[in-house]
């Protein structure tokens, strides 16, 4: 059966928050994310975005890019919150919505035709009502499957609303550089580019055999389809976590920074397990600190890339806890390491760069499901106590 699939995502969605809530920030760039030495950009407001300012850019280059913008320290509580407001506002136009991340998400919208006038109409009403509501703007795609779909809604950004028709799928995609299939980073590219294959395209008109070898069967097979606009991925409704933690707090205070940072890496490694076993990566490392006398402190990194693996986690965690300074006399009663902004990495792993570490993992992975969590710990947790 013909499916009808629509994508939504939120224009500048952290940054768009912050305009909304101070009108003295409207119309001017503004970037949010990490104000410290390491920080990174989350999102910059589409007039930054003229200035080169991008996600995942060091904040160091975007305060050169753009050194009179207004720069803000992520407020992820209240984003959350309008997130969830969003989706609530979703919920009305289909009782099928898979959740992806914090400001985006699919709506089946099959078999509800005689609900709806036609699909355009029935994204401007999803718009609007976003809108009317919130105060932000989205933009929407509207496709037979998710790829399409997705694609679409960021093909006119900000505040657009695409339809791509089954017909006009491979049209759509063959001027398209190969990077804009799921799936396909920095190395898939270039290995396609190797052979010839620039935009979707040539790739559709590739010959599968001499695709297979290149690449072998499974990866052939999946681009070949996505490159012609097929994708037979359902939307599976569910609602995203927010974020992912563990916290432990100790019978007695800890008061060596050695003791503690074990105890991080056995944390990191649980959020790690859990995160990789949602299918989930993660853009924000949060560590918290309880000391003897209640005070809590939370320390917060966003990172360049999405992560799921514990060493990655760990090595937020740590350099985190290393920039901490204690107060004198204090032991720690409580850590807790949580992982946060949260996307569905799957599709960034598909094929490259990480295929290598998936194995392991996916080795550790299962034997902790077979055995239990505690199975496979890393050395350096089981050094005896000196
Ligand atoms: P996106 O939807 O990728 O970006 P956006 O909504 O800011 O901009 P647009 O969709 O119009 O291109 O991500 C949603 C939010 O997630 C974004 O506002 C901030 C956060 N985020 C990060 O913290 N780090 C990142 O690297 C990215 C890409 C997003
Ligand atoms: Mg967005």
């Amino acid at each position: 059966m013909e499916r009808i699939v629509l994508h939504i995502d939120m224009d500048a969605f952290f940054a768009s928050v912050e305009q909304r809530d101070h009108e003295e920030y409207r119309g001017k760039p503004v970037i949010v994310g990490g104000l410290g030495p390491r920080g990174v950009v989350s999102t910059a407001s589409y007039e930054a975005r003229k200035f080169g300012v991008h996600s995942a850019q060091a904040m160091a280059i975007a305060r050169r890019l753009c050194p009179n913008a207004i720069f803000l320290h992520p407020d992820h509580a209240r984003y959350s919150d309008v997130s969830r407001q969003i989706f609530s506002i979703l919920s009305r136009f289909s009782p099928v919505i898979e959740q992806l991340s914090i400001d985006e998400g699919f709506l089946d919208l099959t078999g509800m035709e005689r609900l709806m006038e036609n699909p355009r109409v029935y994204g401007e009403e999803i718009k609007r009502a976003v809108r009317e509501e919130t105060g932000l703007t989205a933009s929407v795609g509207i496709a037979p499957n998710k790829f399409l779909a997705k694609l679409a809604s960021d093909l006119e950004k900000p505040d657009g609303l695409v339809v791509i028709r089954p017909e006009d799928a491979e049209k759509v995609l063959a001027p398209l550089p190969v990077n804009r299939i799921f799936g396909v980073g920095k190395k898939t590219e270039a290995r396609l580019a190797a052979l010839g294959f620039r935009t979707i395209g040539q790739l559709a008109a590739a010959d599968r055999g001499k695709l297979a070898q290149a690449l072998g069967n499974r990866m052939a097979s999946q681009l070949l389809a996505l490159a012609h606009g097929l994708d037979e991925r359902p939307v599976e409704p569910r609602r995203a976590a927010q974020s992912i933690g563990r916290e432990e707090t100790f019978d007695e205070d800890i008061r060596s920074r050695e003791e503690a940072e074990k105890v991080l890496l056995a944390l990191s490694e649980e959020v790690g397990w859990r995160l990789r076993r949602q299918g989930l990566f993660a853009r924000t490392i949060t560590l918290k600190i309880r000391l003897g006398s209640f005070d809590t402190f939370t320390r917060q990194q966003t990172l360049p890339e999405p992560i799921a693996y514990d060493e990655d986690i760990f090595r937020e965690a740590q350099t985190l806890f290393r920039a901490f300074s204690m107060p004198p006399g204090q032991g720690i009663r409580l850590l807790g390491v949580s992982a946060g902004n949260l996307s569905e990495g799957g599709e960034v792993s598909l094929f490259d760069d990480h295929e290598k570490k998936d194995r392991l993992y996916g080795a550790i992975d299962s034997l902790k499901r077979r055995f239990g969590e505690g199975v496979v710990t890393r050395a350096a947790l089981q050094t005896p106590k000196q």
